[in-house]
């Protein structure tokens, strides 16, 4: 256990006393680093010799928190709350030093303060929210008392990081200091606290900025309508917009009372677990146990594209914003100027929504070359093929890519589904090939699935999953097998999803149920968005799923106004009678009789299977940790983040209800539901996949 002599020191510089904390890696505020800043405050205000006291951290960040991990524990130390109350009551003035990011419990901390400065580089927030908690060290209380009722509520439950400029803009930074002279800074700014008789301002006495919430109440109740959409499913905004609400209108004690029971409730909560939980998955997921973070890695600094298609266009837009210049080839003249006018257009939309500059267009597009030639991509460094999902044009494809990839190129394929070691073995390297399996739209969807194949070198491997957060993804790493992580357990989610409209539920009840749960949309109005003329024919049409029946109707989706559902010209969806009316037909043609299902029903339908699809895809070592396969539902299919993934959500149904309901169903329906052996033997001995529910 770290000490807290070890973790704080007390120098005196002139009359001014310098307490700095060097806990790596990011100064988290645990029990040591409180105790620590406790007895030195307490030491600084005792010296006479002292006139001002300056908190500062050494290493990267200021405080970046509370500590996450001490969350649940048996409370030690001195509790947060009573520090910053502590620091606040210092009979001297105390000035914050920031650097880095002040957030959580360190804003809270500087917040207790009577002074901030900060470099220029510095950002700080309140982040809680995104924790499934509250800021519970008096932020919700002392925060609007600084920069206002509205900007309070913003900043609590988005949880954003504010540069330190803006932040001054605020108030919630009194100086600006010059980058790399922070604790010269901050000590010539407390000197001239003492020197203007200053004094020692506390934010809890401050009451001007609630005075014009006290005059429009309603400024809540707009802030929940506006962003209803956003906080749906989530708990911890609501009680974020309670506490800031009491300090509005209630005495500052009562409203550190108010917010410590809203913390209470929500840090015992199974959503703040699930969010912790995906904190630490999300660190974890990069850490791979025989790639070493010295493991060398291949520079990439050009990349090649093959296939301008929507994939195509998307993984190049990943690139092309990060500064990292695309050849893209296609075949035909005619899909490459359609391919390249598309990226064109996105970007464009993006600019006219402000969310890019225009002068970007230009200098994005500028990196961008086409080509109708593989020779092309002779130079680049990493070659990434977007085609169609055939295994023998894919082979065609890397054969010829062999021929002209200069030595040492990663190659990569997008394949969604395919065998990444067939496609290696046509070529002289198999050491470089790999799987980049990019989600849609591939532009914005955050998971990258990076499938090792079995011959691929460390280096490859390391490459590709360092590349990821430099596009802005998160890279899982992946075995191969029919669909990877992702895909694969989808499928089970489909077949059900099916079966179950089949039995007697309709397409909009299973949407509804999966709605509900906090996914974005069901299956259905997935399809209807994606289109449900993918792979089909006119010609091949068979007429025996209700997809190949929409077809043939013409029910295609979104784009023909109608699919599983009718939409209206605003791409409005409402139930369908004329599929309801198909469906029973389905039903009946295939001799089932319909029966209704609960919504419970529904949902363990649906998810059941997925979790025992992943049990496989762990005991089959395709995936690292049940924490990786939860990142690659939260990054790539919009699972809920308060409900931490399908195997964290699996813990906390209980893997003994998650196995009674697939031997159920496998004695019912079908060998399909055969419990994965890992999922039997967790379930009987008590355990869960994840530790952490
Ligand atoms: C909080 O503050 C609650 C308060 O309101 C007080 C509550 C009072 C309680 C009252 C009771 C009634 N704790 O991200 P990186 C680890 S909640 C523990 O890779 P970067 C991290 O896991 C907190 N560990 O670095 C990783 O470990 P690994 C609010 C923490 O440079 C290592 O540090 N604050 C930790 O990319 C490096 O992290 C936040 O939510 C923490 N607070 O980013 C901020 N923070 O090496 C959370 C980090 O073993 N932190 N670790 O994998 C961050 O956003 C990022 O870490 C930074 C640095 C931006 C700080």
């Amino acid at each position: 256990m770290t000490d807290q002599a070890s973790v704080t020191r007390l120098d005196l510089e002139d009359g001014i006393a310098v307490v700095t904390v060097d806990s790596p890696p990011v100064n988290a505020l645990g029990a040591a680093v409180r105790d620590g800043v406790a007895s030195r405050m307490r030491e600084a205000a005792a010296d006479q010799a002292v006139h001002a006291i300056v908190l500062l951290c050494a290493g990267r960040t200021f405080f970046a928190g509370a500590d996450i991990t001490e969350f649940g524990k048996p409370p030690r130390g001195i509790p947060l709350g009573q520090l910053v109350t502590l620091i606040e009551d210092s009979p001297k003035p105390v000035v914050a030093a920031i650097h880095g990011t002040a957030l959580g419990g360190g804003l809270e901390t500087a917040l207790g303060c009577h002074y901030r400065v900060a470099v220029p580089s510095a950002r700080v927030g309140l982040p809680e929210v995104k924790l499934g908690i509250l800021p519970g060290a008096g932020g919700t209380q002392r925060l609007p008392r600084v920069v206002g009722v509205q900007r309070a509520l913003e900043m609590i439950t988005s949880g954003e990081h504010v540069p330190a400029a803006k932040a001054k803009e605020a108030g919630l930074i009194d100086e600006i200091v010059p980058e790399g002279g922070l604790r010269e800074g901050a000590v010539a700014f407390a000197r001239k606290v003492v020197a203007e008789g200053r004094g020692t301002r506390k934010v809890r006495e401050l009451s001007d900025k609630l005075e014009a919430a006290r005059a429009t109440p309603e400024v809540f109740a707009e802030f929940r309508k506006a962003n209803a959409r956003k906080f749906r499913g989530f708990e911890a905004p609501e009680a974020c917009i309670a506490a800031v609400e009491a300090a509005v209108n209630l005495p500052f004690a009562d409203g550190i009372a108010r917010e410590r029971e809203l913390f209470t409730k929500l840090v015992s909560g199974t959503q703040s677990k699930a969010q912790r939980y995906v904190f630490f998955a999300e660190r974890e997921v990069k850490k791979i146990p025989d790639l070493p973070d010295t493991t060398p890695t291949l520079p990439v600094a050009s990349v090649g594209i093959i296939g301008a298609g929507t994939m195509g266009g998307g993984i190049s837009m990943n690139f092309l914003n990060a500064g990292i210049p695309v050849t893209i080839v296609e075949a035909k003249a005619e899909n490459l100027d359609r391919g390249l006018a598309t990226i064109r257009k996105n970007y464009e939309a993006t600019a006219a929504k402000g969310r890019l500059k225009p002068e970007d267009v230009g200098t994005r597009m500028g990196l961008l070359t086409g080509s109708l030639d593989m020779g092309s991509l002779g130079s680049q460094d990493l070659v990434i093929e977007a085609i169609f999902e055939n295994m023998d044009l894919k082979k065609e494809t890397f054969a010829r890519l062999d021929q002209v990839a200069k030595p040492g190129a990663i190659l990569a394929s997008n394949t969604s589904y395919l065998d990444v070691d067939e496609i290696a073995s046509v070529t002289k390297r198999p050491e470089s090939v790999i799987g980049m399996h990019f989600f849609s739209p591939a532009n914005v969807m955050r998971l990258l699935e990076v499938v090792r194949a079995e011959k691929a070198s460390k280096e490859v491997v390391a490459t590709a999953m360092k590349l990821a957060p430099k596009i802005g993804k998160m890279g899982v790493l992946v075995g191969v097998c029919h669909g990877f992580v992702g895909n694969r357990m989808l499928a089970e989610r489909q077949r059900e999803a099916n079966r179950l409209v089949e039995e007697g539920a309709m397409p909009w009840e299973v949407d509804r149920v999966l709605y509900g749960f906090g996914l974005p949309m069901g299956p259905f109005a997935m399809s209807d968005l994606a289109g449900l003329d993918i792979g089909w024919s006119r010609e091949t049409s068979k007429g025996a799923t209700l997809r190949e029946k929409l077809c043939e109707m013409d029910r295609r989706g979104q784009k023909t106004g109608a699919g599983f559902y009718d939409y209206d010209a605003s791409r409005k969806a409402s139930p369908s009678p004329a599929v309801e009316e198909l469906v029973l037909a389905h039903s009946k043609a295939k001799g089932i009789t319909r029966r209704s299902f609960t919504d419970e029903e529904i949902l363990q339908r649906l998810v059941f299977p997925m979790i025992n699809e992943g049990a496989k895809i762990l005991e089959e070592g395709k995936a690292l940790r049940a924490s990786d396969i939860d990142m690659v539902w939260i990054a790539g299919y919009g699972w809920p983040v308060y409900r931490g993934g399908p195997m964290f959500y699996a813990d906390t149904v209980g893997l003994k209800t998650v196995l009674d309901a697939m031997e159920r169903w496998e004695r019912e329906i079908g060998p399909e539901f055969k419990p994965a052996a890992l999922l039997r033997a967790k379930a009987e001995r008590g355990e869960t996949f994840t530790g952490a529910a």
